[in-house]
């Protein structure tokens, strides 16, 4: 079923539950390479969500700021390539979505534990705002945000479950999102965590 939720954002419910196996399979030899890390915000805090990469660049933060790098700073190695799987997988999504021609080159893990959130923000660190982001749900359902072009604009909540995969470009591509604190629970597959995969065109 595709849910559109604002003009430019695509929330497919279950996309990525053919493949759930595969996904979960590729992401642990990730992680294998490039362990889940908490990285610290330019202001000093560790961020509750743990992260890690594949693809051509990497999103990092640390004391300096946000960026692309083309390697892991846990150590300075390459990322890890981004597998078929996952790259197949978020092209079909973006297509599905009204965005064909998608070519993610960097892929953003996200980890999260009871209780980890992300607070409202806009993602600005890419080259080219015309690239659509392709998010995919595992695990535990996390409650999502979705504002507007303000951080001030009253924001929308969505529920996120297993497979989901949201699309958003276009005119909502610069809107503000967050996701609110994880509550606890069993997924038969994931256990007690939510894994999130954002693809993007960072370059
Ligand atoms: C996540 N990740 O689930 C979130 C949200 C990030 C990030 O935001 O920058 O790593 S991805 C799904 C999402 C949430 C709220 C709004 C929108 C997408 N959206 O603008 O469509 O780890
Ligand atoms: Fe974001």
């Amino acid at each position: 079923r595709r849910e559109e939720i604002a003009p430019g954002a695509a929330l497919l419910h279950g996309f990525a539950r053919p493949q759930e196996r595969d996904l979960i399979g590729a992401i642990e030899a990730i992680v294998g390479r490039a362990p889940f890390r908490h990285m610290m915000t330019p202001g000093g805090h560790a961020m509750s969500v743990a992260m890690t990469s594949c693809g051509r660049v990497g999103w990092v933060t640390d004391r300096s700021g946000y960026r692309y790098a083309t390697h892991d700073p846990q150590g300075d190695r390459p990322w890890p390539e981004m597998p078929s799987v996952l790259r197949d997988l978020a092209i079909g999504a973006a297509a599905e979505a009204g965005f064909a021609g998608f070519d993610p080159d960097a892929c953003l893990i996200n980890r999260y534990a009871p209780g980890a959130r992300m607070a409202l923000h806009q993602d600005r660190d890419e080259q080219d705002f015309s690239a659509p982001i392709v998010s995919v749900s595992l695990g535990l359902p996390a409650i999502f945000q979705f504002g507007g072009m303000a951080r001030s604009d009253k924001p929308r909540r969505f529920e996120l479950r297993h497979g989901d995969v949201l699309v958003w470009g276009g005119e909502s591509r610069l809107v503000y999102h967050g996701v609110l604190a994880l509550k606890d629970g069993d997924h038969e597959l994931l256990g007690r965590q939510r894994i999130n995969l954002t693809f993007r065109k960072a370059l």
